[in-house]
């Protein structure tokens, strides 16, 4: 099959499962174009399925805004016709979906029919695709894709609640690649990152207000006074600076250190004990999977979809959104004891089994392929 994905090519989730399942559709066989404003951070080109395709958007001092929608449909016609693209699959409904739709009406004037999948990945749906200025224009976008999915159930049901939908939502959770991390070597270096006695603490996000930042500084306040600790922070967001002043001011700016972005996640996790997910929405939690698959267990909130992810009191603790004293006791208990904590690491591991890359990308090939048999 010949697959255009939509997404966007930073760093967050819905550009990484993106990234991942055109990855993993190319070593099937099939033929992937990305197109999108930028080659998407974890796009790796050497298989020659894997093609990019950027969107320009020329500067117009006319325009206050650059129309981007305007350019992504242009672009997305223009790659469907010369490459003949059998799907179009959209990652994340603003302002993919729509951009996909008009592509669609422009392609079918010239007798193309090209059926479009939606994924939604939560933010979406939540924060941004539920705001009124947004709402109607993401009702409409997902009510008029030929195949709507979503990554979690508790991201389905949050998208019937908020929105009209009409369309059925078939729930296709994120995966990760199992086998990749069973095989690949990796060097963990421990020693250059903490001391022997050291517990590693690892948080990653875009450091959105929705990760809730603070809670992760005072669950490690409170973990550090019962043990030796260090607190690793991966990413960069709005909460960065306040996080770092937080430090500052409980002494414990040593123990902290903040990396930016980073590409080498699976290196970080290898040296973790544990990671810290306490945020306030989460559709699904891909960073805790990420975790997971690399043998960390995952102190986390209730939120959305992160209990389909992460079992309570078995690959880690689930907790209310904001309850710092639960989530800090249930740390302190997983990292105190080794025993303990090896079984808690080794259960993460088998809980992410359950999200392995064969597992769930033939789930998205049989959707391309009945969207191709109605079209
Ligand atoms: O979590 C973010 O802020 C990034 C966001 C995104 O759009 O990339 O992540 C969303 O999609 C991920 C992939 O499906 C999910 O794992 C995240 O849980 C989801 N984030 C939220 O719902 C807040």
């Amino acid at each position: 099959m010949k697959i255009a994905i939509v997404c966007y090519p930073t760093f967050g989730g819905s550009g990484v499962v993106a990234t991942e399942l055109g990855s993993a559709l190319a070593k099937l066989n099939h033929e992937v174009h990305f197109i999108t404003y930028k080659q998407p951070v974890r796009l790796d080109l050497l298989n020659p399925n894997l093609h990019f395709h950027e969107v320009h958007v020329p500067e117009y001092p006319l325009f206050h805004y650059q129309p981007y929608e305007l350019a992504l449909s242009s672009k997305l016609v223009d790659t469907i016709k010369k490459y003949e693209i059998d799907v179009l699959h959209v990652h994340y409904a603003i302002p993919h979906a729509y951009a996909g739709y008009m592509a669609k009406k422009m392609l079918e004037e010239e007798g193309i029919f090209v059926p479009m999948v939606t994924t939604l990945h939560g933010t979406d749906i939540t924060l941004v695709g539920n705001h009124p200025f947004y709402k109607p224009a993401v009702t409409f976008s997902i009510n008029n894709s030929d195949i709507v999915t979503s990554v979690s159930q508790s991201l389905k049901d949050d998208t019937l609640r908020l929105f009209d939908i009409k369309k059925e939502i078939k729930v296709v959770p994120n995966f990760i690649d199992v086998g990749h991390r069973k095989t690949s070597f990796t060097d963990c270096q421990r020693e250059l990152m903490a001391l022997p006695e050291e517990r590693i603490i690892t948080h990653i996000s875009n450091f959105r207000p929705v990760k809730r930042i603070t809670d992760i500084i005072d669950i490690f306040y409170n973990i550090q006074k019962k043990m030796p600790a260090k607190l690793l922070m991966v990413g960069e967001g709005p909460e960065r600076k306040p996080a770092e002043e937080k430090c500052k001011e409980l002494g414990i700016k040593e123990k902290v250190i903040f990396f930016g972005n980073s590409n080498e996640i699976d290196k970080i996790l290898c040296f973790s004990d544990l990671f810290l997910l306490p945020s306030e929405r989460e559709s699904f939690g891909l960073a805790a999977l990420e975790a997971m698959v690399n043998r960390v267990p995952v102190i986390s909130s209730d939120a959305g979809g992160i209990p389909e992810v992460n079992q309570h009191g078995v690959s880690g603790y689930l907790s209310k959104v904001g309850d710092v004293k639960s989530m800090s006791e249930n740390a302190i208990k997983i990292l105190e004891d080794p025993s303990r904590l090896e079984m808690f690491k080794e259960n993460a591991f088998k809980e992410a089994e359950r999200f392995d890359v064969n597992e769930i990308v033939p789930k998205y090939i049989a959707l391309y392929e009945g969207a191709l048999a109605i079209s």
